[in-house]
């Protein structure tokens, strides 16, 4: 049975990219090689949001330690570590993260071909009360990594090659696409391995749930309006959408890629781009969106089509 297999014949993420890439003879593992680093900082982060409350309480974290001595919040703390690791790997020459002002350019000696583009830990607002966060990843391949520059780090979604998330929930999940569908893989807290628990993840063709922050209806356009009324009051005969938002994005797109319905962030009066940042957040869920058979719009177009303003 295929249970069974799933059982006994563990297949971890490292072994599933090793399979992935003997498909492709010209490549040389140098993605293995740097998702083996991405999972690494998951991990670490996954294990210090599980220890969050409690390091608070013992003074491991937070403000100041035991000791007296200044502690790193935990989005810091995360995307130092990411930073680290994905340096280390030796297989990326640029790195833009949420948390940075600037973009990160990688040492000479350090270089490789991807540039990751990502958040650390997204929904950071929520850790103190223990609701699911999450850290989001996008890659993209350099062609000349030679001599870095800013704009080959801001290029549109659908030059992705890769793009995933790493839920830390009631169980860890990290799902990943490499641009041939899109894989979810549990951390087994005992082994230490992300084991693939649901392969081939397809949204469902349709779905019973919306899913969007409502107190914002105010500033909302026309449409948008109308949408969101349309799920409450919809057209004599159907039945209305059920409401489901978290406020974490990866766990309401995890929803709603397993659960399937809509996830929305719209643009409003008060930020008329939305809030969602486009290339850490709304460029890799759109990748995953589209490779599980779903759509990501910005409302007006496809979203992995928009290019993004230069700004330095
Ligand atoms: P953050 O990057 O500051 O954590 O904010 C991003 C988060 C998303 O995870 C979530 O979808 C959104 O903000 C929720 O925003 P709001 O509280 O306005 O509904
Ligand atoms: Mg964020």
């Amino acid at each position: 049975h295929a249970a069974d297999a799933l059982r006994t014949d563990l297949m971890t993420i490292t072994r599933y990219v090793l399979n992935e890439q003997s498909k492709h003879p010209e490549s040389r593992g140098d993605f293995t090689i740097l998702l083996s680093h991405i999972v690494l900082g998951c991990k670490f982060v996954c294990s210090s949001v599980n220890k969050a409350g409690l390091a608070k309480l013992i003074g491991l974290a937070g403000e100041t330690n035991v000791q007296g001595e200044e502690q790193k919040k935990l989005d810091v703390l995360s995307n130092d570590v990411f930073v680290k690791a994905l340096v280390s790997s030796g297989r990326t020459c640029i790195l833009v993260s949420e948390e940075d002002e600037e973009a990160t350019f990688v040492e000479p000696a350090l270089r490789g071909r991807y540039c990751v583009v990502f958040d650390p830990l997204d929904g950071s607002s929520n850790i103190d009360c223990g609701v699911s966060i999450g850290t989001i990843f996008g890659v993209y391949m350099v062609k000349d990594f030679t001599e870095p520059t800013l704009d080959q780090a801001l290029q549109p979604g659908k030059n992705m090659v890769a793009a995933g998330y790493c839920m830390y929930g009631s169980s860890c999940t990290l799902v990943l696409s490499t641009g041939s569908g899109v894989n979810g893989f549990t951390l087994d807290p005992s082994l230490g391995e992300f084991i693939l628990t649901h392969p081939d993840i397809k949204i469902p063709k349709k779905g019973k749930i919306y899913s969007v922050n409502e107190g914002n209806a105010k500033n909302w356009d026309g449409p948008t309006a109308k949408y969101v009324e349309n799920c409450k009051f919809p057209k004599e005969g159907s039945s209305p959408k059920s409401l489901r938002y978290i406020g974490s994005m990866v766990a309401d797109v995890h929803r709603t890629l397993l659960y399937g319905g809509i996830f929305l962030y719209p643009a409003d009066k008060k930020s008329p781009s939305g809030k969602l940042r486009v290339l850490y957040e709304v460029f890799p869920m759109s990748f995953l969106m589209e490779q599980a058979g779903g759509q990501a719009f910005t409302g007006k177009e496809r979203v992995k089509t928009c290019f993004l303003p230069v700004v330095v």
